[in-house]
């Protein structure tokens, strides 16, 4: 069986408690992989480690000479892609498609574009009047946070790592990785490829485990951790946050949400057909920025979800790997319990179960896999839990309305604030109605169109702050003014 190791200092390392837990398929539910779990020490060293490095080689690079390790980590990713896609597939159980066009490359872009801004970015100067008529300049300069801790989620591993990774690091800071104990094996194998590339020892450091009194939290509560970078759920940044005011520490936090589509009765339908069912059911609907809720103007109600029904059940769900797969499992058996426990809240609820809701029948090689239908409801009311929760999982609910005003309403009542789409030929519409929704990004006539260099985050309990771009520098580095008195 596969062993996952710690990345410690530049190396593999078991934990030095030598206690280890299993990993296993979402396709079959077989452990696949037995790994290393970290301990506090372990955690004390890794950090040590990155703070080591801060003041070693790696402190000492000039912009230029990081933008090229970052190039070069990149292209190191790219020449490994096929492990990079095999990892994915392997925890998650997601699409290769999805995989090697889409979150894989992200990975590498990741590194690329954090370091053409920190190349490009501009800096600040002033010149000021001063009594004695000599004058001062002024210029800011930016230094790293120093020890950054980054902890993820399962659902996109290596994009949601390396979307952190790369601007840390971008940034000059060192980081401490703590995947999710679902999703170990990309964070290893990119300690493998920063070792190919050469970057120097303690820069990287990846601990495995839990969250509460466990890995996650030795990091986040480490006193030598300067910054806490999260992505997950509300709640675990809720407590994340907690700990970080111990210290007074940063934090960036990227949390749930409950993300509204909204189709106007003028829209292109096929358009808008197309980019609900991405996203509402890509990665098997665990997207952060995913559709559970649709409401769809009136006179279009009946043909959208009759068109929204016709592609769910066309999905195919199948293994990963093979090339016509729709959609994959869920990541693991308990999240597959969660989300049938909001199948069957719905009914209970009252909802008309419009396709899906259950289990499909598979194969009896992937009976134990943790295997849901792509499931559409309508009819509930929008204080029927499966409307208001967020459930991560391949489902939505669709509502008609009749007028802008009154579907910005429901759109906006909700504790999330991620984001949102707009279906409409109508610009002045697009831009009325984008103004008006309470959310971190919002796409119109598309879905996870994403530019790197755009602001990212939630508004509400979806986020606290914004990365990508220049944004992301905001958190990552420390903007020190120099004052010089001519
Ligand atoms: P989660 O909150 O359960 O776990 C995320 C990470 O936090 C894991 O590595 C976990 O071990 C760790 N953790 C848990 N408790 C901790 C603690 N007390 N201290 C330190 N670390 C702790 O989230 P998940 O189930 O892995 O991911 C799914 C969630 O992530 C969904 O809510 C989804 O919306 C959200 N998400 C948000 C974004 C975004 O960009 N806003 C992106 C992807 C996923
Ligand atoms: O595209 C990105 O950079 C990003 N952060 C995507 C988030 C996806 C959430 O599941």
């Amino acid at each position: 069986m596969k062993q996952i190791l710690n990345f410690i200092d530049g190396e593999f390392v078991a934990g030095s408690h030598g206690r280890a837990f299993d990993k296993r398929s979402p396709v079959t539910n077989e452990v696949i992989a037995s790994v290393a779990e970290a301990s506090k020490a372990d955690v004390d060293r890794a950090v040590a480690a990155g703070k080591a490095a801060l003041r070693g080689p790696w402190g000492r690079m000039t912009t230029a000479e990081r933008v090229d390790m970052l190039h070069a980590i990149a292209d190191g990713i790219t020449r490994r892609f096929d492990d990079f896609v095999a990892t994915e597939l392997s925890d998650t159980g997601m699409p290769v498609s999805l995989a090697r066009h889409a979150f894989v490359p992200r990975g590498a872009a990741n590194f690329k574009i954090f370091a053409d801004i920190v190349k490009n970015v501009p800096s600040e100067f002033f010149e000021m009047a001063t009594p004695d008529g000599r004058g001062a300049i002024n210029y800011a300069i930016r230094r790293p946070v120093g020890v950054v801790g980054v902890i993820c989620p399962w659902n996109a591993p290596l994009l949601l790592m390396t979307w952190k990774v790369g601007p840390a690091l971008a940034c000059g800071n060192t980081v401490v990785v703590k995947p999710s104990e679902e999703t170990p094996q990309s964070a290893a194998l990119l300690g493998e490829v920063m070792n190919e590339v050469g970057l120097p020892k303690g820069v990287y450091n990846v601990v495995h485990g839990f969250g509460p009194d466990s890995t996650g939290e030795f990091v986040t509560s480490h006193p030598d951790v300067d910054a806490i970078t999260f992505t997950g759920e509300t709640r675990t940044g809720a407590a994340i946050m907690k700990t970080a005011a111990v210290g007074a520490r940063p934090v960036s936090l990227e949390m749930g949400g409950k993300n509204p589509a909204i189709v106007f009765a003028d829209c292109d339908l096929d358009v808008a057909i197309e980019n609900v069912m991405r996203s509402a059911f890509a990665n098997t609907g665990q997207v952060c920025l995913g559709t559970e809720r649709v409401y769809v103007e009136r006179p279009l109600f009946e043909r959208f979800v009759e068109a929204l029904k016709r592609g769910a059940e066309a999905l195919r769900l199948d293994r990963p790997e093979l090339s016509g797969t729709g959609m994959g499992p869920l990541i693991s058996q308990e999240h597959r319990g969660k989300v049938l426990s909001y199948y069957r809240k719905a009914v209970e609820e009252g909802a008309n179960v419009v396709t899906g809701g259950g289990v499909p029948d598979m194969p009896a090689e992937l009976k134990e896999g943790a295997w849901v239908q792509p499931t559409i409801w309508t009819g509930l009311p929008e204080t029927a839990s499966v409307v208001r929760e967020e459930i991560f999982g391949p489902c939505c609910h669709v509502a008609p309305f009749d007028s802008e005003d009154e579907v910005i309403r429901l759109a906006n009542d909700t504790r999330y604030g991620l984001s949102a789409s707009v279906y409409t030929t109508n610009l002045a519409r697009a831009h009325r109605v984008s103004a008006q929704l309470e959310a971190g990004i919002v796409w119109v006539n598309s879905w996870f169109l994403r530019d790197l260099r755009t602001a990212f985050g939630g508004a509400k309990q979806s986020g606290i702050g914004r990365e990508g771009g220049v944004h992301s520098l905001e958190f990552y580095t420390e903007l020190k003014n120099v004052c010089i008195k001519l």
